[in-house]
């Protein structure tokens, strides 16, 4: 049964801090599923005029951030999405190219800016940990999502709305174990692009950055573009790697996906120190001749147990690159774009592609499909994946 907690109307969060994002996004609407224990998240009608068949970040339509409350206490295990239309029958997936899920209210690990919680790209499976983990969640928490859509079906479509359903655990009466999100890009700059040049031939990116608190990780995931052939996560001050994720390449060198690598729990996961060196390699291998402009990008998401979550980074809103962060987001671009005098709408597609929010999401590429797995697996090589895993790490 499905109980309406919270409607657009009702949605109006505590005051707003000055900073915050403007609650602008029309019809988005949050329900609670209490006996499933699961939020839907329905937001549209978004029209959808064709648009030719090649993939180019111009050829896509960027939505704003649309703001929401977290509606629950509670621990999020898990998302799913999809595209409908009006009367709830599917549209092709492919027309949502990637949704972001935002917390205004929570820092990320390693960068000072806002925590991305969840995401969605056209290769992402719906995403499920096991009752016993999760992220934890307040009600009233400020959340947004942001989405680009690509239609080429060849079709206008005049009304599709976006549902995404979130899984919880209710906090109330269970023990969950706290997973946070991880995110470590090879070439991240807070409100800027994260994007780079792809040479003919060989060539890497790396980023050296140290945590403020300890933990574990659980399992990491990947993103690459098109002539990526592996990240690495490094113990910088030793240069050993801790972690290999290979990428899954055609003939051509297109990547079709990412492995993923499961580390396990307790003695089997990733062991991460606070205050210590470690780097983000992303290798390329172009085969071709020429050199693709801004076509490279390179980071690794994963599952974090910190060891006292207590100690989190706060996230601090005066800080100038949270500052940045947030209003670099597609909203505040758009009302930029506004107040500039720009065409009626202003949109910018390559920002969202370009800006520091894209693909940042946390819980995506979180390896929770795999983690049944994990037991038989213990932390040893991933069937399902080229991954490789230093066998003694710290
Ligand atoms: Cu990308």
């Amino acid at each position: 049964m499905v109980t309406l907690l919270f409607a657009a109307a009702a949605l109006a969060a505590p005051a707003p801090r000055p900073h915050a994002v403007p609650v602008a996004a029309p019809h988005i609407e949050v329900r609670v599923d209490s006996a499933q224990s699961r939020i839907i998240v329905t937001a549209g009608p978004f029209r959808l005029p064709a648009m030719d068949a090649h993939m180019d970040m111009s050829n896509m339509a960027p939505s704003e951030v649309m703001p929401f409350a977290w509606p629950v206490d509670g621990y999020l295990r898990g998302f799913n999405v999809r595209m409908r239309n009006a009367a709830g029958d599917s549209l092709p997936h492919e027309i949502l190219h990637h949704l972001i899920g935002v917390n205004f209210d929570r820092r990320q690990l390693v960068y000072p800016a806002v925590e991305r919680l969840f995401g969605w790209g056209a290769e992402t499976e719906p995403v499920e940990l096991p009752s016993s983990m999760g992220v934890p969640m307040h009600i009233g928490e400020k959340l947004g999502m942001y989405a680009m859509f690509h239609n080429e079906t060849g079709k206008d479509i005049d009304a599709a709305y976006l549902e995404v359903t979130l899984l919880y655990t209710p906090s109330k009466d269970h023990d969950v174990l706290t997973v946070m999100p991880f995110y470590v890009d090879v070439n991240n700059h807070i409100g800027g692009v994260t994007t780079f040049d792809v040479p003919p031939g060989k060539s890497s990116h790396s980023y050296q950055f140290e945590l403020p608190i300890a933990g574990r990780l659980v399992g990491i995931g990947g993103h690459i573009h098109d002539y990526g052939s592996s990240l690495e996560l490094e113990d910088a001050s030793t240069g050993k790697v801790l972690a290999r994720l290979k990428a899954r390449r055609d003939h051509d060198g297109h990547v079709e996906g990412v492995g993923r690598f499961i580390f396990g729990f307790n003695s089997d996961a990733l062991r991460l120190q606070a205050h210590h060196p470690y780097r983000v390699v992303a290798e390329y291998d172009n085969p071709t001749t020429e050199t693709f402009k801004d076509g490279g990008m390179g980071h690794i998401n994963g599952a974090f147990v910190p060891d006292d979550d207590t100690a989190w980074p706060k996230l601090d809103l005066a800080d100038p690159l949270v500052k940045r962060d947030i209003a670099t987001l597609p909203i505040m671009s758009d009302m930029n774009a506004h107040l500039a005098g720009a065409a009626s709408h202003g949109h910018k597609p390559n920002d969202a592609h370009a800006g520091s929010s894209a693909g940042n999401a946390g819980m995506r590429d979180m390896p929770m499909s795999d983690m049944p797995n994990m037991k038989a697996d213990h932390g040893q090589h991933d069937p399902k994946t080229d991954s490789t895993r230093s066998p003694d790490h710290p």
